[in-house]
């Protein structure tokens, strides 16, 4: 437990460096999406950095452990994971967002090493989930599929769908983690469609629930390790964010969701996470 704890302790001091960059590639690009990336900032950190079997030498390992970003356009948050992991060179952030350049502003699983699935259009991914968790079931393969939600994406028809299907299909290597920062693009969840208890919706469908500190790494990580134990049902750790996390200003606001960093608000953001802002 020692160790773990020390793990941890790093992967947090990782999360503080990874919002640097994060503000740092974004107000470079002057596009992309500062809120959704923050919010799920340790979600991903724990997964590709301690969690997930997978090597970056080998992106294509059958047996590796896959992750979808059902939410696509919190991809600048997965290319720093893949960056720290070493599935791609640093040099590549600053072609974020061009055309042509292998960091789309939605993850492409044909052109960046360590994508597993494609994704932008929201409400796909546990689709693609399940039929990952189900052909690893049919040749015996014990790998685990993690798909990365929205609060705003689960108010999709598709998602249920999928979600009736994992359980009848008993996916128990299927792990959905919802991003719950209550936000989305245009207002809070409560304001655009809500969701009432979203635990309970996932119950009723069959699904084992979770619930944590989606910014809190002991907690996630224990988290992570129950849904591993299966059980015969597929498992979602709903994990409560706040959208923009780190930054003053951006936390819990949806004008945040996807608007370009100013100058002024590139130097506040920095302070705040004691980056230099050297532009
Ligand atoms: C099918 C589809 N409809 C609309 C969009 C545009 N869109 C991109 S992000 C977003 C809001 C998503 O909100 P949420 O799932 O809560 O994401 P987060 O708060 O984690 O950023 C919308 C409507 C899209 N990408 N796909
Ligand atoms: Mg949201």
């Amino acid at each position: 437990m020692a160790d773990k704890k020390i793990d941890i302790q790093k992967l947090a001091a990782l999360c503080g460096r990874m919002r640097i960059e994060l503000i740092d590639l974004l107000f470079h690009a002057q596009t992309g999406h500062p809120g959704g990336s923050l919010s799920c900032c340790e979600i991903l950190t724990l997964l590709y950095q301690d969690v997930m079997h997978i090597d970056p030498a080998n992106p294509q390992m059958p047996g590796r452990d896959r992750l979808i970003l059902s939410k696509g356009h919190a991809a600048p948050m997965l290319y720093l994971n893949l960056v720290h992991k070493g599935f791609i060179p640093a040099e590549e952030l600053k072609n974020f967002r061009q055309i042509d350049s292998m960091l789309q502003g939605h993850p492409c699983q044909h052109k960046t090493p360590g994508v597993d699935a494609s994704a932008g259009p929201l409400g796909l991914g546990l689709s693609v989930g399940c039929g990952m968790a189900s052909a690893a079931k049919m040749r015996n393969q014990d790998y685990f599929v993690y798909v990365l939600l929205g609060d705003g994406e689960i108010q999709e028809g598709s998602v249920w769908e999928a979600a009736m299907s994992a359980s009848k299909l008993k996916l128990d290597h299927l792990i959905a983690i919802l991003d719950h920062n209550h936000v989305q693009l245009d207002g809070t969840n409560d304001e655009i469609m809500p969701m009432g208890d979203i635990g309970a919706k996932f119950r009723a469908f069959g699904w084992r629930v979770l619930h944590c500190d989606g910014h809190n790494l002991q907690e996630l990580s224990e988290s992570i390790r129950q849904a591993q134990a299966g059980g015969g049902s597929p498992t979602v750790i709903i994990a409560e964010t706040v959208k923009g996390k780190g930054v003053s200003f951006m936390e819990g606001k949806n004008i945040w969701h996807g608007s370009p960093i100013d100058p002024s608000h590139y130097q506040q953001a920095m302070a705040e996470l004691g980056g230099n802002g050297n532009g």
